[in-house]
């Protein structure tokens, strides 16, 4: 079966090359509008080819159709095999490197032959790029900055990339009889918003069983080490799982260790030390004759070193073994305690899915509420509103209250902050709303004090309720803008301006870091899914994830209020 994002990733791909060698700009957005609709079809296009409606599929046409029955009957598309050899493969990959589009690769590639990300660093470091037409030493820094991010990201995967794929292996493994228990571990376990790699534990008195089914799974690309209690491998998207097997009588321990961090576990090593016991992954061992006291349960463990648990988001060592030992732990914040989303886009503006959608969907959720917030009209390439369509849209949301039971849609905008700090849509426009989040989209390479001055002047208006993804950072391809965070945080709670988790997988802003900071100085937070469709929705885990490493409670989020309760804050700003 093909699979609609392999499709979608094959007619992305086409577009690019096509940009780097300046074909037709309509051909050109032609695969880039099929590729977008493909990932987000909630059907397989496969099936739908089967079927023959294909033709159903907007923007799919009968030469795109062909193609798409080709790579279902043959797994392959000639046109896209013979395109992508008409230019270096390096040259593709430049593409990969933030700042760098179809037109700066292919200029590169024709000015100085630079077929790979190698070769355009060391370019780069000899100021090669700089006398290029349309460049500059600032952008010949960008670039190598650039670079290292790519590096960093060649390295690193996002939490939302991890997490499901090691589920769906916890999955293969659930129903073997001979799994006693089975976790997930390591910094997955931990929910950071990127993982090295992902570490799967198993207890079982098979080990030898255990392994040949996991180096044999439909995942595994690659074999990359094989053991009796350790193995490694390599999935189709190139991220490495360690699985490891142990006894049942030290699953505990194991789990323990094998979820760290290692500063957490240094930690609890030196708390153990100082009681005459030793610890390591097979159990708790008294020194003074070697006797195993505990080992099967994590809890267990935790209790013997006097501690209450303490859960895995928390184990940084940043306090929480303090905290514990004054009895100050926070009591995290649940998924189940959101009531409602306020960062949500529809078709009005760069989303797939109507409010009305959006709403049923959000009420499917369990949600009391949910805001809408389209871009404003600076923002014309996301198709943003203005005056106009917005007011026309605080009409349609009207309707929808009117119409669906079970669910209370608030009327809302991601109001663009201009560069001076001002927002793009006139007060008297925003005073209609009931809520206002404001955001950052362009001029993100100002000096620091301008970028700081620009977010305190639009935490200053008292129509601001929120500040959306406060730093803007993209992992892996966009570091946070310079900004002063401690101070934005500072401002927060001074105005009473809430911050935002963006919980979008790429943005996970603001972090755990900074989450832990805002609560610790009053500031109240909010998650935003920041969907542009329905599924996208359950990102908000995602914040979750952010906001219980940032040691939240459920007071400390705005969504976990009930409406009325919100309402009144919203009025007090
Ligand atoms: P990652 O994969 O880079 O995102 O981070 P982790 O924390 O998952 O690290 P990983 O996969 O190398 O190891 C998993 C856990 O095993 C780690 O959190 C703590 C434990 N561990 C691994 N190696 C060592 C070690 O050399 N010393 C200690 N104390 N613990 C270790
Ligand atoms: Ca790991
Ligand atoms: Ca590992």
């Amino acid at each position: 079966m093909v699979k609609n994002a392999e499709l979608a990733d094959i007619f992305a791909n086409i577009a690019r090359i096509l940009k780097i060698k300046d074909e037709n700009v309509f051909k050109i957005r032609a695969y880039e509008r099929v590729a977008a609709t493909l990932e987000n079809l909630p059907m397989e296009a496969e099936t739908l080819y089967r079927l023959d409606k294909l033709n159903e599929i907007p923007g799919v046409g009968e030469a795109i159709a062909q193609k798409i029955g080709e790579l279902v009957e043959t797994g392959r598309l000639e046109y896209y095999e013979k395109l992508k050899k008409s230019i270096p493969e390096g040259v593709f990959e430049l593409l990969n490197v933030p700042d760098i589009g179809p037109r700066k690769a292919k200029l590169f590639y024709e000015e100085l032959n630079i077929t790979s990300v190698k070769e355009l660093e060391e370019a780069a470091l000899q100021h090669k790029l700089q006398n290029l037409p349309g460049m500059g030493v600032k952008a010949e820094k960008n670039i190598l900055r650039g670079i290292e991010l790519y590096k960093r990201r060649e390295q690193r995967t996002l939490l939302g990339a991890a997490l499901p794929i090691a589920e769906e292996i916890v999955g293969e493994f659930k129903p073997l009889g001979e799994v006693d228990r089975i976790s997930i571990a390591g910094s997955i376990r931990r929910r950071r918003d990127t993982i090295g790699d992902i570490d799967i534990l198993i207890a079982s008195k098979n080990p030898e069983k255990i392994m040949n089914k996991f180096i044999h799974l439909s995942q595994v690309k690659e074999v990359l080490a094989e053991g009796l209690t350790k193995s490694a491998i390599l999935t189709h998207q190139d991220i490495q799982v360690d699985l490891r097997v142990v006894a049942p009588d030290s699953f505990g321990a194991a789990l323990l260790y094998f979820t760290g961090s290692q500063a957490h576990n240094v930690h609890l090593r030196e708390i153990a030390v100082r009681m005459g016991l030793k610890i390591n992954e097979y159990g708790v061992f008294q020194v003074k004759d070697d006797k195993k006291i505990a080992g099967e349960e994590e809890e267990e463990i935790y209790r013997i070193l006097e501690l209450p648990y303490i859960m895995p988001e928390l184990r940084e060592d940043r306090g929480e073994f303090e905290a514990a030992q004054n009895k100050t732990l926070p009591n995290l914040v649940e998924i189940s305690d959101i009531k409602g989303d306020f960062h949500i886009h529809t078709i009005d503006s760069d989303g797939i899915n109507t409010i009305e959608e959006m709403a049923v969907a959000a009420r499917q959720r369990g949600y009391q509420y949910i805001a809408i917030t389209d871009h404003s009209q600076s923002l014309h390439i996301a198709g943003g509103l203005d005056e106009q369509r917005l007011l026309e849209q605080i009409k349609k949301i009207e309707q929808v209250n009117q119409k669906i039971d079970g669910i209370t849609v608030l009327k809302g905008i991601e109001v663009d902050i201009k560069p001076d700090g001002t927002l793009d849509t006139p007060d008297k426009v925003l005073q209609k709303l009931d809520i206002v989040i404001a955001a950052i989209h362009s001029g993100l390479r100002q000096e620091r004090k301008k970028l700081t001055e620009r977010l305190k002047k639009a935490m200053e208006n008292p129509l601001v309720d929120i500040i959306a993804h406060p730093t803007g950072r993209i992992i892996g391809y966009r570091e946070a803008y310079d900004v002063d965070i401690q101070e934005i945080i500072q401002i927060a709670a001074r105005t009473n301006t809430v911050l935002e988790i963006n919980a979008s997988l790429e943005r996970m802003d603001l972090n755990d870091i900074y989450t832990r900071s805002a609560k610790e100085q009053g500031v109240l937070l909010s998650i935003g899914s920041d969907a542009h469709q329905i599924s996208t929705l359950d990102n908000m885990y995602y914040g979750i994830t952010i906001a219980r490493r940032g040691w939240l409670e459920k007071e400390n989020l705005l969504n976990t209020l009930p409406l009325d309760k919100i309402k009144s804050i919203l009025k007090k700003k």
